[in-house]
């Protein structure tokens, strides 16, 4: 995969691949182009069955310091609409497989956006989180008002959408939007071994209980238990169902398939 502004590295780990973001000079601002090859290297990752897990980087500094604030800053709002920049957002909801953010550094507007989109998020302890797009003149439009406000609830979400304030890694933490907080050199490290624990369960199983947890956000309550207890029957179709249930009685490890 031949990119401009990501690195796609596919079976980095066994079954995982990772993508990073790669505008250093621009803190990894999220240009239209970058979210382009962003959406094609997370689909035709998701297409491809070797993977069972994504990380989703960028560098020391920044895992994203927002949208590009420079090519949006002449546009007008038809402008916007028309190229519906983060329309693509969507595509990358429909991934299937589990994306797991490693963040260090600022994670910034689209950028704690993009972060909110993954499955789960592993902070390096230098990691800023923040929806500062209300200090430019606008406000979170991929997801801020929403994902922020499900994840750490109103009073915290409003006052950081409200006031543009950053919050660390440990208040993130605290407040539940991150699984792990962990030393800035070990950052990649810890992801890498949540991605491990991930890609080691049987993929397609994977795949329905993330889209099962994603529904919760979606649906009542009643509407959620028939959703999930459709994928679960499901999954007695599959043949690591057979092969998971069949070790467990004969005290082995399983041998996944996929299937
Ligand atoms: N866009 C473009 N360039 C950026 C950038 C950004 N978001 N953030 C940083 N840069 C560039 C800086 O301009 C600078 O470039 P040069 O001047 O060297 O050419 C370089 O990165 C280094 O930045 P600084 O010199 O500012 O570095 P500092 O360490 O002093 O400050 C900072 C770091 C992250 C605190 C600061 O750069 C900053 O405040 N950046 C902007 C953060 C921000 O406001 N982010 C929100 C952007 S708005 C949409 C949905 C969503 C969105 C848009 C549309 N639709 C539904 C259509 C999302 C909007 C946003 O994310």
């Amino acid at each position: 995969m031949d990119f401009q502004h990501i690195i796609v590295t596919p079976g980095i780990k066994p079954h995982i691949a990772l993508v990073q973001l790669n505008r250093p000079k621009e803190l990894n601002a999220l240009c239209l182009a970058l979210m382009q090859e962003l959406v094609s290297a997370i689909e035709a990752l998701d297409q491809d069955e070797d993977i069972r897990c994504i990380v989703l980087t960028g560098n020391q500094r920044a895992f994203a310091a927002g949208a590009d604030i420079k090519e949006m800053a002449g546009k007008g709002s038809i402008d916007m609409l028309k190229v519906d920049q983060f329309s693509n957002w969507e595509r990358i909801k429909r991934c299937k497989t589990p994306i797991i953010a490693a963040v260090s550094g600022f994670a910034l507007g689209g950028g704690c956006e993009l972060s909110m989109l993954c499955d789960m998020i592993v902070a390096s302890e230098t990691a800023k989180f923040g929806q500062p797009e209300i200090k430019i003149g606008v406000m979170p439009g991929a997801g801020g008002t929403q994902r922020l406000t499900r994840a750490i609830g109103k009073a915290r979400a409003m006052e950081m959408v409200l006031t543009g304030a950053f919050i660390s890694a440990k208040e993130a933490y605290a407040a539940g939007l991150v699984n792990k907080v962990v030393p800035a050199e070990l950052y990649l490290d810890a992801a890498f071994e949540l991605a491990q624990s991930v890609a080691a369960m049987p993929p397609i199983a994977a795949q329905l209980a993330k889209e099962s947890v994603l529904a919760a956000f979606n649906t009542s309550l009643d509407e959620g238990l028939v959703f999930e207890r459709k994928n679960f029957y499901a999954l007695f179709s599959t043949e690591d169902q057979k092969e998971g249930m069949k070790a467990f009685v004969e005290k082995r490890k399983p041998e996944w398939q996929g299937k």
